[in-house]
Order: C-alpha cells, then sequence, then structure tokens
C-alpha cells in the first residue's frame, strides 16, 4: 500500500440515508435494473490521465496538484500505477481507461517508447492478476508532443504519419495484451488551424487509409475489442475532423469502414457541436455504430471541453435512455473522462469526484429503466407515427409522384395538424427522476 489514500476507506453502497461521505447512495452493483447488475449496465471507468497525469493547469497558470509521482522515471511510472489500483480498489470499478503518454515515461526515441510501454503494461497486467478491475480502452496520445502539432494521421509530414501509426501499433498491442475490451482513437490533432495551408482531400485520404490499417492490424493479431473513434467538433484545432457522429458515419462510409468501428462518444463533445448528448447517443444507435460513452459534462457557460463530473440526473437518465433503448453496452462503458477543478488538492477529492458521478449516473440509469418499463413513452412515439403502420401509408413509399398526386386529388387529401404533445412528455419524463 502507498501513503497516498490512507485513511480513505473502501466505498461501499448503503443506500440514499447512509451517513457520510465515503459511501454510495444509488450506485449499487448488485442491484438487478431490467434483470442485469447494475456494475453490468454502467460498467464504469476511472480516466487514468484526468486523475494521475493531469497537473491542474489551465491557460492561465501551470501546475497546482503535486502528486509524489510526478517525475520522468519508470519509478515514477509505477508509483502512479500503484495509487491508480489503489484508488480503483476503493471505489470497486470494474474498468479503467489509458493513454500511452499517460502510463509510461516518454522517451527520446520511438524505441525507447515502446519499451517503456511494454514494461509499464507488464506491470498493469501483473496488478491486475489481483484486482478485478479489468481495461475497458486503450489509445494513443498523438496529440500533446510539439511533433504532433499539425496532426498524426492528417499531418503534412511522412515521418509523423509513420511514428503515429507505429505508435498505434504499440497501444493496440499493449491493449490486446491487456485483454482490453475497446480501442479508441480520439483525433485530438486530425484537422487544421487555417484552410490557407491544408489539403482537405488528401488528409481525409491519409486518415481513411490509417484507420483502415488499425483496423487491418486488429484482424491480425485477433484482438477482439471493438474500435472506436470519437468525434469532437473543435479544441484543440479550430476544426477536428471528426467533428460528431453524423460526420464520423459518413467518414466511415467513404472508406468502407462502418461496419468495423464503432464511437465513442462524449457528453461535453456533443455540446460543443451544437447537439445535446442524447442527439449523438440516438443517432449513432439509429445508425448502428453506438460503442461507449465517456460521460464527463461541460458547463454551460463555458466555451471549452471543462470535462467536469456528470452531475445532472435528469441529463443522466436522458443518456441512459438512449443506451438502454439500443440494447445496453457490450463491450463498451461509462468512462468517465473527467477532472477534478485545478483547486481540488486532496487524495479526498478524486474519490469523491467519482463517488457523486458514479451515483449520478445510477440515478440515471434506474430513472431510464423506469421509463422504458413504463413504456408510455415509446408509446407516444408510437402513436404520433401510427399512420405509416397501414396498408396506404406503406403504399406511399413505393409510390411515385405522379401516383401520389393523382391520389392527393382524387381523395381531396387536406393534411389536418396535430399537437407534439411536447409538454407532456417532458411533464412525464420528470415524474421518473
Ligand atoms: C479530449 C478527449 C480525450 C479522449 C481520449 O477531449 O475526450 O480525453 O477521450 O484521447
Ligand atoms: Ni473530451
Ligand atoms: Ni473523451
Amino acid at each position: 500500500m502507498t501513503a497516498f489514500f490512507q485513511d480513505i476507506p473502501k466505498v461501499t453502497y448503503q443506500g440514499p440515508d447512509g451517513e457520510g461521505d465515503f459511501i454510495y447512495r444509488h450506485y449499487d452493483p448488485d442491484a438487478l435494473v431490467l434483470g442485469k447488475r447494475m456494475e453490468d449496465h454502467l460498467r464504469f471507468s476511472v480516466a487514468y490521465w484526468h486523475s494521475f497525469a493531469w497537473t491542474g493547469g489551465d491557460p492561465f497558470g501551470g501546475q497546482t496538484l503535486e502528486r509524489p509521482w510526478f517525475g520522468d522515471g519508470m519509478a515514477e511510472a509505477k508509483l502512479k500505477a500503484d495509487v491508480a489500483f489503489e484508488m480503483f480498489d476503493i471505489l470497486g470499478v470494474p474498468f479503467f481507461c489509458f493513454h500511452d503518454a499517460d502510463a509510461r515515461p516518454e522517451g527520446a526515441t520511438f524505441a525507447e517508447n515502446k519499451r517503456n510501454l511494454e514494461e509499464i503494461t507488464e506491470y498493469f497486467a501483473a496488478k491486475m492478476e489481483s484486482s478485478k478491475t479489468r481495461l475497458l480502452w486503450g489509445t494513443a496520445n498523438l496529440f500533446s508532443h510539439r511533433r504532433f502539432m499539425a496532426g498524426a494521421a492528417t499531418n503534412p509530414d511522412p515521418d509523423v504519419f509513420a511514428w503515429s501509426a507505429a505508435t498505434v501499433k504499440t497501444c493496440l498491442e499493449a491493449t490486446h495484451r491487456l485483454g482490453g475490451a475497446n480501442y479508441v482513437l480520439w483525433g485530438g490533432r486530425e484537422g487544421y488551424e487555417t484552410l490557407l495551408n491544408t489539403d482537405l482531400k488528401r488528409e481525409a485520404d491519409h486518415a481513411g487509409r490509417f484507420l483502415s490499417m488499425v483496423v487491418e492490424h486488429k484482424h491480425k493479431i485477433g484482438f477482439q475489442g471493438q474500435i472506436l473513434i470519437e468525434p469532437k467538433p473543435q479544441e484543440p484545432t479550430k476544426h477536428q475532423y471528426d467533428f460528431d457522429v453524423a460526420t464520423v458515419y459518413g467518414f466511415l462510409k467513404r472508406y468502407g469502414l462502418e461496419n468495423e468501428v464503432k464511437l465513442n462518444i462524449e457528453q461535453g463533445h456533443a455540446l460543443l457541436a451544437g447537439h445535446s448528448f442524447e442527439h449523438e447517443l440516438a443517432l449513432a444507435a439509429s445508425l448502428g455504430i453506438l460503442g461507449s460513452i465517456d460521460m464527463n459534462r461541460n458547463d454551460v457557460q463555458s466555451g471549452w471541453d471543462t470535462d467536469q463530473f456528470p452531475n445532472n440526473p435528469l441529463e443522466a437518465t436522458l443518456a441512459y435512455y438512449e443506451v438502454l433503448k439500443a440494447g445496453g453496452f457490450t463491450q463498451g462503458g461509462t468512462n468517465f473522462d473527467a477532472h477534478i477543478r485545478r483547486q481540488s488538492l486532496d487524495p479526498a477529492d478524486l474519490i469523491l469526484s467519482h463517488v457523486g458521478a458514479m451515483d449520478t449516473c445510477a440515478r440515471g440509469l434506474v430513472a431510464a429503466a423506469a421509463l422504458l418499463e413504463n413504456g408510455a413513452l415509446e408509446e407516444a412515439r408510437a402513436a404520433r407515427y401510427a399512420g405509416w403502420d397501414g396498408e396506404e401509408g406503406k403504399a406511399l413509399l413505393s409510390s411515385s409522384l405522379e401516383a401520389i398526386e393523382a391520389k392527393v386529388l382524387a381523395e381531396n387529401i387536406i393534411p389536418e395538424p396535430r399537437s407534439g404533445r411536447q409538454e407532456r412528455l417532458e411533464n412525464l419524463i420528470n415524474r421518473f427522476i
């Protein structure tokens, strides 16, 4: 045991009337929701980067957090892993996620990075033997180092493409070694700062080829996890190519990858794209590409990805309603790609941020399940389209403009507008929160 979380007890479910801070009031892993354990529905995951690698910096000031594992060496990387697995155990979370750069020291060469990653991967593997926590997904950080400032797969310099492809190979293999359920690609610098120096067609073709190579390698090594793209519209680049669900679907179709790649959808990114989270989830589900979620919210007043822990049960309800309606997670899960605030210095803050978020999501899941079981929302939706279920409605879709014109004239069709009943449905949702 390290000394970092000393005096912090293991967090367990005590129910809504339990006493104290370090308890779950709603997250009861074994409780059955729609016949499935809550833990198996939500599949919570801790994000290694925000919880253990973030220093508290923002654009106006540097480090505020001081951690005994901050440093460049392998010893620090291992201490970080020790503390991380202690936190997974305190929280009882079933999963974690990491980027190569969060977990291993940065080397001077690619070979050194590869060796460092392999060493830390073995260290993780040893820890996982005595931990219940599994790997939800691994990923490569192809955006922080200055070599990636003009992109990774879409960089104008073939050497950066090569470095990036080689790096993704090592990260996919590390994920495979650790039994990861998914592999994520978030295109942190895949976009542009100015169109004036950018060849859109070439960059898209390179990104398409890059992703195809990832899929080819997945099959070559027998990785069974899902390959996931994480959309985001802007930040850090002015325009990011993986803008939103619709854009990524178009990209996957263009390069013939729509049956190979699914999406990891983040609440905050949806808002940056001018959508709601539930819109992005519903659209991905309707396209058959809903893979996993990053459940971190943005502040509505800020124009950037603040990555806060979720604390709004209504938002969580609407999100899990879409997830449940789509059949729930199979390989995906709920990753907290969220970080504590700049002033949250204490080890306890790190634990309590997750506790609150997990309780919020649990409330959302339970409400969503009850809403789905109640059926009134789906009944209302079905009733709204009922005209299409009859023979006449169906015949219309296999008709022609000419035949339809004749029909409208012959039957003197005059459409009668009907209420969308939005307020009734909003009130209905509120009854389940
Ligand atoms: C950044 C992204 C990032 C990905 C993983 O905004 O959310 O954290 O989830 O690279
Ligand atoms: Ni994000
Ligand atoms: Ni994310």
